[in-house]
């Protein structure tokens, strides 16, 4: 019996040496100290021994458990520890390698524009104020003076919902609805998408952006309609710019000017961008025509306003020398990218 054990020790410490993984390691123990394992199986004939070899032939038994148990736990630590350097190298990380470029979005260059509009007209005192994109006629045309004949009623040129309903082809609207509501003294300016029923192309699309503004008080001239629109030029384009002011015609403002700029390319050479001609023209303005103030309950003979309207993607071309308004519509990376 003492050889059995013994020889149960060798093999076990034997088969051992060259277990690889935690499961053959199992197996083992299983095998030789398990309920039904070899050890066990030698200790169960311990009772047909005499009185005097059973103390010895048990001690014996005991150390060999105790060498396997040792030899298994010494193992288990060998095995586990190997296990944890092999993960440790397949998942290295190289801290020196480039990391990945987050890709952010940017501001579109229309809300860029509108913003620094916004800004400056706030720095002089303007509110802004927004209003429906579906409007009803009478806001749009009738309030503005523009006669029934006129030829943007028409449906080749405005977008029609109903016979009295329609999409705004102008912010003035908003600008009407103030007036109703809000005595003077009024300085405004209304922002927003309008429609207006063109073939697009280089420099027409059914939607745009307009900013318009609206100053209403006692004793306003054109003077003032001047400093203004002046101010506004200098801190969209740079001091020294030259402006000038060209009669025109509009139906809701008397009297009625257009405003250029000095070209920016050529500075009033004549090129390419002007035509020739030097000038770039910006917006359109006027004295509120006395007829709209009217048709507001503002009383003309006490109040006195001027107005004027531009068109933000005409600015931003002009500002960033863009040639072709449907590339704000395209939502192009490549485009977009550049602001
Ligand atoms: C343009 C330039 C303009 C106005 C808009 C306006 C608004 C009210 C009363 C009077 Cl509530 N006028 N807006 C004035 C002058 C020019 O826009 O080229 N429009 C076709």
């Amino acid at each position: 019996m003492r050889e059995q054990l013994e020889q149960i020790g060798v093999q076990a410490t034997e088969a051992l040496k060259d277990v690889m993984d935690m499961e053959k390691l199992n197996d083992i123990r299983l095998e030789y100290l398990g309920k039904k394992g070899k050890l066990t199986g030698v200790l169960r004939g311990m009772g047909k021994l005499s009185s005097e070899e059973r103390p010895v032939i048990g001690q014996l038994a005991n150390e060999i458990r105790d060498q396997l148990e040792q030899l298994l736990t010494e193992k288990t630590e060998q095995l586990s520890a190997e296990k944890i350097n092999q993960q440790l190298a397949a998942e290295k990380i190289d801290i020196t390698l480039p990391g990945k470029k987050d890709l952010l979005g940017q501001e579109h260059p229309l809300n860029l524009v509108l913003r620094e509009m916004e800004h400056i007209f706030v720095g002089m005192g303007f509110e802004v104020i927004e209003g429906p994109e579906i409007e009803l006629d009478y806001y749009n045309f009738e309030a503005l003076n523009i006669p029934a004949d006129h030829p943007a009623r028409d449906t080749q040129d405005t977008f029609y919902v109903t016979d009295n309903i329609l999409l705004r082809t102008q912010t003035s609207p908003v600008q009407i609805r103030t007036m109703e509501k809000q005595k003077p003294p009024i300085r405004m300016i209304s922002p927003g998408r309008v429609f207006r029923s063109d073939q697009p192309d280089a420099t027409h699309s059914p939607m745009f952006h307009q900013v318009e503004g609206l100053l209403i008080d006692k004793t306003v001239s054109f003077s003032d309609l001047k400093g203004i629109l002046i101010a506004f030029v200098e801190q969209m384009f740079g001091k020294g710019r030259g402006v000038r002011f060209r009669p025109h015609h509009f139906p809701f403002t008397e009297p009625s000017a257009e405003v250029d700029i000095a070209c920016l390319k050529c500075g009033g050479e004549g090129c390419r961008i002007c035509s020739g001609t030097g000038w770039l023209e910006i917006l359109g303005a006027g004295m509120v025509h006395p007829r709209v103030l009217e048709m507001a309950n503002i009383d003309p003979k006490e109040y006195s306003g001027f107005a004027f309207g531009m068109g933000v993607e005409r600015i931003a071309m002009l500002k960033y020398g863009i040639d072709d308004i449907r590339l704000f519509f395209e939502n192009d990376v490549r485009f977009l990218s550049q602001f």
